[in-house]
């Protein structure tokens, strides 16, 4: 074999690894949607809610929810033969923001997931990612008890700039959350390409 070609002549690839932070506010689906596209067993960091906690654990739209991440969801997702996504799910309450800094550092992007119900809970991620110049995409999880809007309308909402995609997903389907992280790596690529050019002009 000839080094970097493959005994049937084609070019070798390197294999690429990208970690992708999913992030949003409480309940949105972040825990739910690593463990959709995950082909490892997720790891997760639940903790049941309690009723001490019910006063600043707000969980109405997700009355079912009887757990919440403490400190980080993973899982991995083979997109392409060559490209391998690492997926960290951030805790969704505010008491855990200081793992933010952690779980950020070498992500290539992040995913924020929004319910319509609650638009003002991703916020705070929108913010945190644009301060970092992180490249991310909004993913809306249309739960079924929520009014539908177009992506358009929450851009506006959310006051996304013009090249932060939008898209409509539901978190508990694998192909559908499969098109959300191939549109946050298609962005994150662009937005690398686009630094660089700038850098070199
Ligand atoms: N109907 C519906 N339910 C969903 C959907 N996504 C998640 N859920 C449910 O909503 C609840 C919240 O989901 P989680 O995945 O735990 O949310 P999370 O964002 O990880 O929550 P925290 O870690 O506590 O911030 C769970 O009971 C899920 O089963 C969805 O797309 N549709
Ligand atoms: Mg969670």
């Amino acid at each position: 074999m000839i080094f970097g070609r493959s005994e049937r002549g084609m070019p070798q690839v390197e294999p690429v690894t990208l970690k992708i932070l999913v992030a949003g506010g409480f309940g949105v689906g972040k825990t739910t949607l690593v463990g959709a596209v995950s082909e490892i067993r997720p790891l997760r960091t639940e903790e049941v809610l309690t009723e001490a906690g019910r006063p600043v654990d707000d969980t109405s739209g997700v009355e079912s929810k009887h757990t919440t991440t403490v400190a980080m969801d993973f899982g991995r997702i083979t997109l392409r033969e060559d490209l391998t996504l690492y997926l960290f799910g951030t805790p969704g309450q505010d008491r855990f923001w200081f793992l933010w800094d952690e779980l950020a550092a070498g992500a290539l992007g992040a995913v924020v997931l929004a319910d319509t119900r609650r638009l003002e809970d991703c916020f705070a991620a929108v913010d945190y990612f644009e301060r970092r110049t992180i490249p991310f995409v909004v993913g809306v999880n249309c739960f079924e008890e929520a009014a539908r809007y177009p992506a358009e309308a929450v851009r506006r909402a959310l006051d996304l700039d013009d090249d932060v995609p939008v898209v409509l997903c539901d978190a508990r389907e694998r192909q559908s959350v499969k098109e959300v992280l191939v549109e946050v790596v298609r962005h994150a690529m662009a937005y690398t390409a686009d630094d660089r050019a700038s850098v070199s002009t």
